[in-house]
C-alpha cells in the first residue's frame, strides 16, 4: 500500500499560453475575400493586411472593435473599403458618427486607397479628400450620401 505521503510539491502553475489560431490562410486575397452583401474594410491600400467585415447597420466607436484576420485595433486605421451590399457606406473621422466630413462609398462598389476617398457633407457629394487611417465609426444603409 503507498503511503500516503504529504510532499510539499510547490505548485506548478502552467503558463496560459494562449495560442491565436493560425490566420485564414485559406482565405482569398484581397477584395475577392469580401462576401456578397458585406461591407469589408482592410488596415492597408489596395485590401492588403487585417481585414474586418463591419458590421450592419452600424459600428460606432472603432476603439472597441479588432479586425476579423489579426488582433489589431481598427481606430484610425482603415486604408480600403469594399461595399459588396446593396447600400450606401458611410464612414466618419470621430466616434459616434461625429466629425465634420463623412466618406461615403455607394454599393457595389469599392475605395482602394482612402487617401482619394469620396466624402459627403449633410448628405451632398464635395469631392475627394483624404480619409487613410482617420474612421472612427461607421453605417451601413439609412440616408443615402
Ligand atoms: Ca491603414
Amino acid at each position: 500500500m503507498a503511503m500516503l505521503a504529504a510532499i510539499g510539491l510547490p505548485a506548478i502553475v502552467a503558463a496560459g499560453m494562449a495560442i491565436a489560431p493560425a490566420a485564414a490562410n485559406a482565405a482569398p486575397a484581397g477584395a475577392a475575400s469580401c462576401p456578397q452583401g458585406a461591407v469589408c474594410a482592410w488596415y492597408d491600400i489596395n485590401f492588403g493586411g487585417p481585414m474586418r467585415i463591419l458590421n450592419q447597420p452600424e459600428m460606432t466607436n472603432f476603439l472597441f472593435d479588432n479586425y476579423n484576420t489579426a488582433n489589431v485595433n481598427m481606430n484610425d486605421t482603415i486604408s480600403s473599403i469594399v461595399n459588396n451590399s446593396d447600400k450606401m457606406f458611410r464612414g466618419w473621422v470621430d466616434h459616434d458618427f461625429q466629425g465634420l466630413f463623412n466618406v461615403g462609398v455607394v454599393p457595389h462598389t469599392q475605395s482602394s486607397d482612402l487617401r482619394n476617398a469620396r466624402y459627403y457633407v449633410g448628405g451632398v457629394f464635395q469631392g475627394f479628400h483624404d480619409f487613410n487611417d482617420q474612421l472612427s465609426s461607421e453605417r451601413v444603409g439609412g440616408v443615402i450620401s
